[in-house]
């Protein structure tokens, strides 16, 4: 054994030597000092292994899945996807409560249910049972993170209070969504649209002349989600100097705030004048004290407006959202044959254009009403004009491209057969995403009991008749 070491050393001793030499010699050639290799900040050596072939991002973490509807299943798929271990709990004989909603096939988990809980686990755990309590502790002290998105309080009335936790897994990272952080509103239970209206995206959404109005994305759930998954992998990170778990919370107000932040951008931007790239200041409606609704008008400083296409008449998504790009000017221009424009001094620069965006938008319309919106897509694009069409849901559902690449996948289910799902829109290039049906309710129960927790065959046949992890089984035990 030492000997086989000291041989090593030796080899190693010999390598070294051998290297430096090269290194003088190169110098010597060269006159230049060899690239030196980064330094390796403690971290292991490069893996060697072929790309995709080192085991995924999050291989080796286990996460407690308390969640339930749509925020907190949407972070633990996409960390799912990521490739860790996601076990999600529920609730005997019921479940996740999307499973059953917006059903579309009789019998079977809803698309709603399915479509948020790929690659995931489930084991059914009664968490106001004794014996079910029992076995969440196990599951708190083996796991790496607990994510949950019950009403405030929930976690709590079931004897899992941080403090608890802590002391049960000083490691453990506990996740949480709720609708608001600390302050007058932290007792309310939110949904999504809820927050999308207190995170200020309702009331800068829509006409001027209409109502506030809400977004088709999900910025209040999904969007929370994705906010809380960055919180999960930061506090992993944190983690492994401090050796110690911690609190993680995205409230969803904040997370809707965060992405509406360019209108808190604009509402101090008020204190100083007009928003000259609000289509209104053209058309002379004065600004009120907030920031109003914009319409379709692009957030940024590049002017822009959906627009109609050939056969608008009939299909509502024949449309292109077009962009007036200050440094394409001319080959806009060029495009709708209005060259002129280009010199013309109430045309030719972005301030002088402003206050007539609403009938140049009108002239542009005049000439992508007679093309597809993907003509108007191929035209621009010759020129770098940036816009883009209106797609629709069956469009984006046929799309070969996003099947390609995997942000739109066909995965096979067993009582309600091929669903398409979304998989994962972010791209590792080391680690491929896993994308798996959804499991069905409580279809892991029996080997996380015995892989995950070590319980023994006659324990997990005892754990079944108590009640504590089968509904039915309950009723037939006090039968
Ligand atoms: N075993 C036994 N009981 C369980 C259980 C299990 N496995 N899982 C959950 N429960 C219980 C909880 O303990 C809670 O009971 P108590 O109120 O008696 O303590 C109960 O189920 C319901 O939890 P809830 O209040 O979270 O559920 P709800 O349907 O009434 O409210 C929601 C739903 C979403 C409004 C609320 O959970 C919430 O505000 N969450 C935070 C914000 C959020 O995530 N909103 C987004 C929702 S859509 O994505």
């Amino acid at each position: 054994m030492t000997k086989a070491r000291n041989g090593k050393k030796g080899r190693k001793t010999v390598k070294a030597a051998a290297r430096k030499s090269a290194e003088k010699v190169f110098r010597l050639k060269s006159g230049k000092p060899a690239a030196k290799a980064a330094p390796s900040n403690g971290l292991p050596r490069p893996s060697s292994k072929p790309w995709g072939k080192a085991g995924r991002a999050l291989e080796g973490v286990k996460i407690l899945d308390f969640t339930h509807v749509q925020s907190g299943p949407t972070c633990t798929q996409l960390l799912a996807f990521m490739g860790a271990d996601v076990i999600k709990v529920e609730r005997p004989g019921i479940g996740d409560v999307t499973r059953m909603q917006l059903r579309d096939v009789k019998g079977a988990d809803s698309l709603y249910f399915t479509m948020l809980n790929g690659s995931k686990r489930s084991i059914t755990i009664d968490s106001k049972h004794r014996k079910g309590k029992e076995i969440l502790e196990r599951l708190v002290k083996k796991c790496d993170v607990l994510v949950e998105n019950f009403a405030p309080g929930a976690l709590d009335r079931m004897g899992l209070t941080w403090e608890h936790i802590h002391k049960l897994n000083p490691r453990m990272i506990v996740a949480s969504v709720k609708g608001f952080g600390p302050g007058p509103y932290e007792d309310c239970k939110v949904y999504e649209n809820v927050a999308q209206c207190a995170g200020g995206s309702a009331s800068t959404t829509g006409f001027r002349d209409g109502p506030p109005l809400v977004t088709g994305a999900q910025i209040g759930d999904s969007g929370t989600g994705l906010h809380l998954c960055l919180g999960i992998v930061s506090a992993l990170y944190q983690r492994v100097r401090t050796g110690r778990g911690q609190k993680v919370l995205c409230a969803m107000q904040d997370g809707v705030l965060n992405l509406a932040r360019v209108k808190l951008r604009d509402q101090q931007r008020l204190k100083h004048g007009p928003l000259p790239e609000y289509s209104q200041y053209g058309e002379g409606v004065p600004f009120g004290k907030a920031v109003p609704r914009a319409g379709n008008d692009s957030g940024g400083g590049q002017p822009g407006w959906i627009l109609k296409c050939k056969g608008w008449e009939q299909d509502p998504d024949s449309y292109v959202y077009f962009i007036t790009q200050a440094p394409v000017w001319e080959a806009i221009c060029h495009l709708i044959a209005k060259p002129h424009w280009k010199t013309d001094p109430d045309y030719a620069t972005p301030p002088a254009r402003l206050p007539r965006l609403r009938s140049i938008f009108d002239t542009i319309e005049q000439w992508t009403m007679t093309m597809t919106k993907f003509e108007v897509m191929e035209a621009c694009n010759k020129f770098d004009i940036p816009c883009g069409p209106i797609l629709s849901m069956k469009e984006i559902a046929e799309e070969p491209s996003l099947r390609e690449t995997g942000t739109v996948v066909e995965v096979d289910h067993p009582t309600r057969g091929a669903y398409l799902t979304v998989g994962n829109p972010i791209k590792l290039s080391d680690s491929p995403a896993d994308v798996r049906r959804s499991p069905l309710l409580g279809e892991h129960t029996d080997e996380i009991l015995r892989d995950v927790l070590g319980y023994a065959d006659r324990e997990i046949a005892e754990i079944k008749t108590s009640g504590a992890v089968s509904a039915a089984e309950k009723k037939a035990a006090a039968a």
